[in-house]
């Protein structure tokens, strides 16, 4: 082993236990009352073990070169497991297959370690041709069941057209996260399926899940929207009837498409859930994280859902492979009420914020939704202006910025 060599491997090892050690930095002041974020990114390509990517032999690999290399880490599941913070996020390779692995955590919000091992999830019949962004359920059967998109050529594009693609939802079962089990795709009658998410809870006795049907890839068509529906059995699972509950809606942060992010956490209130809309602009798709409730007992019925998004990119956030994107398919809900929400920015990174069910509760059930029109947004502007002028009057406050009390 040449000198330059050791020194390297040394240099890269130091910095990656200095990466793996760095303290986040909770962004309080920062907070808009419904949660904080974290100065830094919890999960980078960087934070992928320098085993995964590089050849230590020397001689095999004089110059010490990647010989894996890892462009993003992104879109993870997330699960607390034996009193640890789990993620699994879909990483990226440089040669744009993803797959999957766990990065555990003690306090959900920095110092998180790849396991040694990806993830093995075995293939049907059919080959997945990628797999990624997984949403991992501790379901009341017993078993922890992971759903995550599957993606195969489109058989039927002509052979000019090499991007045209059919995504489908691939559904595996573990008990200890780390053997798992493949069981066969699920079957709806939409051509396309992402976002697909498995209910916690059986619903009549059915496995019940959150699905996106699609009309092509990329388009959400006529098939838009988070949909409902049930299979008798999770082995072979199928749908044959889903229902939309949450529409693509004109001139709305979902408007041009959504998707349900992790499976909902249950509250003595509701459901709550979070997902992505998307809307269109000059500059391409925005995406960004809103959240609703649903009916403890008719999960098909929305019964609150505030204005607008809950977290949109921000600062660096904005800035990746597919900029302009937030993206959650994970949290964590603590037994001492807080909540741990990871989402990705740009496909590239994975963050934390970090609220609690009483602020998530307060925000989704006290913030208005969406009037649809700008004149029902300037009404209930002028009606929390009257409101706070009244309360200030009434409390003697001096409130600089409003200076017509
Ligand atoms: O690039 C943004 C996201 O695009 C897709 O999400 P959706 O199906 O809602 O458009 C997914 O590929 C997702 O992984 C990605 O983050």
């Amino acid at each position: 082993m040449s000198k330059k060599f050791y020194e390297r491997l040394k240099k890269l090892e130091k910095d990656h236990a200095e990466l793996i050690a760095f303290k986040n930095e909770k962004l309080e002041w920062e907070s808009n009352g419904v949660f904080h974020r974290y100065r830094f990114p919890v999960l980078t390509a960087e934070h992928t073990p320098l085993f995964w990517r590089y050849d230590f032999n020397a001689e095999s690999n004089p110059f010490l070169m990647e010989r894996f290399g890892i462009n993003s880490v992104l879109n993870a599941g997330a699960i607390k497991w034996n009193n640890k913070y789990l993620l699994m996020p879909r990483v990226e390779g440089v040669d744009r297959k993803s797959f999957f692995a766990i990065a555990e955590s003690d306090n959900g919000i920095d110092h998180f370690k790849f396991w040694d091992y990806p993830a093995v999830i075995p293939e049907t019949n059919e080959p997945d041709t990628n797999i990624y962004d997984m949403r991992l359920v501790q379901h009341e059967d017993g078993w922890i069941y992971g759903l995550f998109c599957t993606e195969r050529r489109d058989p039927s594009a002509p052979e000019g057209d090499q991007s045209a693609a059919i995504a489908q939802c691939g559904i595996a079962r573990t008990k200890d996260l780390i053997a798992w089990d493949r069981l066969p795709d699920l079957k709806t009658k939409s051509p396309q399926q992402r976002n697909v998410v498995l209910h916690p809870e059986f619903v009549n006795g059915k496995y019940a899940f959150y699905t996106r049907p699609q009309d092509s890839f990329i388009e959400a068509g006529k098939g838009g929207g988070i949909a409902f529906g049930c299979s008798d059995k999770i082995d072979g699972a199928e749908i044959n009837n889903e229902v939309i509950i949450d529409p693509k809606v004109y001139h709305t942060v979902n408007e041009s498409k959504n998707g349900q992010g992790p499976a909902p956490i249950k509250t003595q209130y509701g459901w709550l859930h979070l997902a992505h809309g998307v809307r269109n602009t000059a500059a391409g798709l925005r995406y960004t994280l809103y959240m609703f409730m649903t009916d403890l007992n008719d999960l098909t019925k929305i019964v609150y859902k505030p204005a607008g998004y809950f977290l949109a990119p921000e600062g660096a956030e904005r800035i990746g492979d597919v900029s302009n994107v937030v993206f959650c398919n994970g949290w964590i809900a603590d037994d001492d009420g807080k909540v741990f929400i990871y989402y990705a920015s740009s496909d590239t990174r994975m963050h934390v914020a970090v609220s609690s069910i009483e602020r998530l509760l307060d925000y989704v059930m006290n913030t208005p939704c969406d009037g649809l029109r700008s004149a029902a947004s300037i009404g209930r502007l002028i009606e929390l202006i009257d409101k706070n002028k009244e309360y200030m009057q009434r409390h003697k406050l001096p409130v600089k910025n409003i200076n017509q009390v």
